[in-house]
């Protein structure tokens, strides 16, 4: 029984650690020096998930940073960049 568990564990981590090569997925960090209130991260997010296949934002206040997680083969770093340029605020990716 003991030897199943592990090899279970085993074929889920597998899985785990595959996933985001088939997916294509990227998290990306954008440096936002002009998100400086609350407010900020709700329109950058609005303008982040009209770009295609934006999965997840996260947002630090504090540091001025979104953390973007995308389809890295419908859409770019930079491209994300531009998005939230466009909605006003202008960011640089982070390498
Ligand atoms: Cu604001």
């Amino acid at each position: 029984m003991k030897k199943l568990t592990t090899l279970t564990t085993l074929i889920a981590l597998a899985a785990a650690l595959s996933a985001p090569a088939w997916a294509a997925t990227k998290t990306v960090t954008l440096s936002v020096p002009g998100m400086t209130c609350a407010a900020c991260p709700i329109t950058i997010k609005k303008a982040l998930f009209k770009v295609a296949d934006v999965q997840k934002a996260e947002f630090s206040l504090g540091k001025r940073e979104a953390i973007v997680t995308f389809d890295d083969t419908k859409t770019s770093a930079s491209a994300l960049a531009k998005a939230t340029e466009n909605a006003g605020y202008p960011a640089a990716v982070r390498p």
